[in-house]
């Protein structure tokens, strides 16, 4: 059974919902990759409020959750956002891709550059720590037509992101979209590292930069923590939640935003480069909920 499933299954029928079925859907939401603080939370105010509004059924019950849950989200504000066309007069922009490995920023990458196509990126090859990573993004740039700004592997990504500005400048391009390495010899590197890319960016006088924190679906509960890190280190404008076409149930969405105010900026749900959208608190709790199928 899907975590969708249980979730209409939880809400199936017209039961009174008592004690245990309030503690069935705290052991649920946890499921749902709420975290424990969330999950209990989230059961109290959905305990409180049906009493309050003397909704017994579950359907009642169900509405006053999707209530709940788009409160949480509407809490974290909505996530800054470049418009997909080009506002005039137009001026540089950069995104900048963050996160741990694995989870999809050089894929992230590439899609936000067919997304953005109106302002004719520039990829900045700023993941100088992996072997590869440079040839990855390249192929992408193929791809996509879009040029790659690189530098020699090894070299210092706040370099790289300093020339990939000029390079967007000289070009006529409004944007340069920063790829960036998810590992270093330490956090304490990671952080420091990603701190200098930060200062490049905020002194290069842009109208807009837009730090996003990639995050795999499937990591769980323990994203909240690994959000802190990059939140902490640079001031996230969001997150974009990847693999969102896994098993994944994302209630991770709902812990970043009712914990560190953090809201979601777009999702991804597969490998190919059209496998990215803008994120709609509305349908992704009804997708949640089940209320109309998909997120
Ligand atoms: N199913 C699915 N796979 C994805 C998605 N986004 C990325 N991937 C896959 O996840 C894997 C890792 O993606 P990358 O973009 O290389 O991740 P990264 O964060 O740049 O990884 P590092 O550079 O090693 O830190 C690749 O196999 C991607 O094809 C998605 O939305 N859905
Ligand atoms: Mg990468």
């Amino acid at each position: 059974m899907t975590f969708a499933d249980k979730i209409k299954a939880f809400f199936a029928g017209n039961k009174a919902l008592g004690d245990a079925e309030m503690e069935a859907l705290t052991d649920l939401l946890v499921e749902g990759d709420f975290g424990a603080v969330e999950a209990y939370r989230i059961a109290e105010t959905l305990d409180a409020r049906c009493k309050k509004e003397k909704c017994a059924d579950s359907e009642g019950a169900k509405a006053v959750l999707a209530a709940i849950l788009r409160e949480t989200l509407a809490k974290a504000g909505t996530a800054k956002t470049l418009p997909p066309t080009v506002a005039e007069p137009a001026s540089l922009s950069v995104i900048l891709l963050l996160g741990v490995n694995g989870v999809g920023k050089t894929t992230t990458a590439a899609k936000l550059c067919a997304y953005y196509a109106a302002y004719r990126p520039v990829l900045a090859a700023a993941d100088t720590f992996r072997a590869g990573a440079i040839d990855q993004l390249k192929r992408h740039g193929e791809r996509l037509g879009v040029r790659v700004v690189a530098h020699k592997s090894g070299g210092d990504p706040a370099a790289v992101v300093f020339d990939s500005l000029k390079a967007a400048a000289a070009d006529g391009s409004r944007l340069v979209i920063a790829d960036t390495a998810g590992r270093m010899h330490t956090r304490k590197a990671l952080v420091e590292e990603l701190k200098k890319i930060d200062r490049v960016v905020e002194n290069a006088g842009n109208a807009g930069c837009f730090k996003y924190l990639a995050l795999d679906a499937t990591t769980g509960r323990n994203a909240v923590a690994q959000a802190e890190v990059f939140h902490e280190a640079v001031r996230l404008d969001g997150v974009i939640l990847t693999k969102t076409d896994s098993t994944a149930k994302g209630g991770v969405l709902f812990s970043l935003a009712g914990q560190i105010a953090l809201p979601a900026a777009f999702l991804c749900n597969g490998e190919q480069y059209e496998n990215l959208s803008v994120f709609d608190p509305e349908r992704f709790v009804d997708g949640f909920l089940g209320i109309t199928g998909s997120r």
